[in-house]
């Protein structure tokens, strides 16, 4: 059992109001619950801004590649063409990579995981959870009702082993039911997936989440841009860099030394004061 409260915020802002939980309150776990459409559309901003902050935040996103809540509509992971009732004749716009999202924002831990493996999901959200800074963690979901079979040509239980590039930190990155596939990078630094038999295991790129340099982690992003080629799970970068709260505090403490606790009343009635008769 885990003792628990939760809130709801206004749609997409749940990265807004996170952060003044987690500044207020550090000896809390603070989690922020979103979707594909509350934190890639409406709450894209301030998802970006929580992440490069770096706030001590574990932060799951369920992409399911639709508007569910509202009885589907195509959201910012959906694929070119999809047809929806928002978009009858097909969605023109090209849908985002929310690993490369959280990269390209800075993100200090960034992984996928799915809701066909609990085990995975579990070690995941663990790690995430043990993560201090912004956690982001994709799930790819199913929706059973308004989108379903998404994601059926990478989990569906035989696809798996030919599908998903499990990434472990430190090993070569190898798949296929018996390891027959790997990952290298190629000469313009892109990652691609190649036959053990036809480069050996020495060319095969070693999987490295703690790299400064979010590069490798990017192109391992980039591998599959939607479900329906080989797809990396798992950590794709867990690096450390000073949290947001700790800096705050710390700025707080100087203050404090330099110019004493402070006084909020005497702060508001300093300075230029009208009268308003
Ligand atoms: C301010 C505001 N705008 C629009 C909505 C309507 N709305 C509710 S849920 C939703 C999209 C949800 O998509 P996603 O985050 O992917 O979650 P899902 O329902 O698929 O789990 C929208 C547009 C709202 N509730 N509030």
């Amino acid at each position: 059992y885990m003792n628990t409260y939760g809130l709801h915020s206004i749609h997409g802002r749940a990265p807004a109001i996170a952060p003044g939980v987690a500044l207020a309150r550090p000896d809390l776990s603070v989690w922020v619950i979103t979707g594909d459409g509350d934190g890639l559309s409406i709450g894209g901003n301030h998802l970006i801004h929580s992440l490069r902050r770096n706030v001590n935040l574990t932060i799951l996103l369920f992409n399911n590649q639709i508007y569910g809540l509202t009885k589907g509509q195509y959201s910012p992971t959906s694929e070119v063409g999809k047809v929806t009732k928002s978009s009858p004749f097909g969605s023109l716009d090209y849908p985002f990579n929310p690993i490369s999202v959280a990269l390209g924002a800075e993100a200090t831990f960034v992984a996928r995981t799915h809701d066909m493996d609990r085990k995975h999901m579990q070690e995941t959200f663990r790690r995430a959870h043990q993560h201090r800074g912004s956690a982001f963690v994709e799930i790819y979901q199913n929706c059973n009702v308004f989108n379903d079979g998404a994601f059926e040509q990478i989990l569906a239980k035989d696809k798996r082993p030919e599908m998903l590039i499990d990434l472990r930190h430190g090993e070569p990155i190898r798949f296929g039911p018996d390891g027959n596939h790997g990952v290298v990078l190629n000469e313009f630094g892109e990652a691609q997936v190649v036959d053990v038999a036809d480069v050996g295991e020495d060319a095969l790129l070693v999987h490295d989440e703690s790299r400064p340099d979010p590069s490798l982690a990017f192109a391992l992003s980039r591998l599959a841009d939607q479900p329906t080629t080989p797809t990396p799970v798992g950590i794709f970068r867990a690096v450390h860099r000073p949290v947001y709260e700790d800096l705050a505090q710390q700025q707080l403490a100087s203050a404090q030394e330099r110019s004493g606790p402070g006084d909020l009343k005497t702060l508001i009635e300093s300075g230029s004061v009208w009268e308003v008769s």
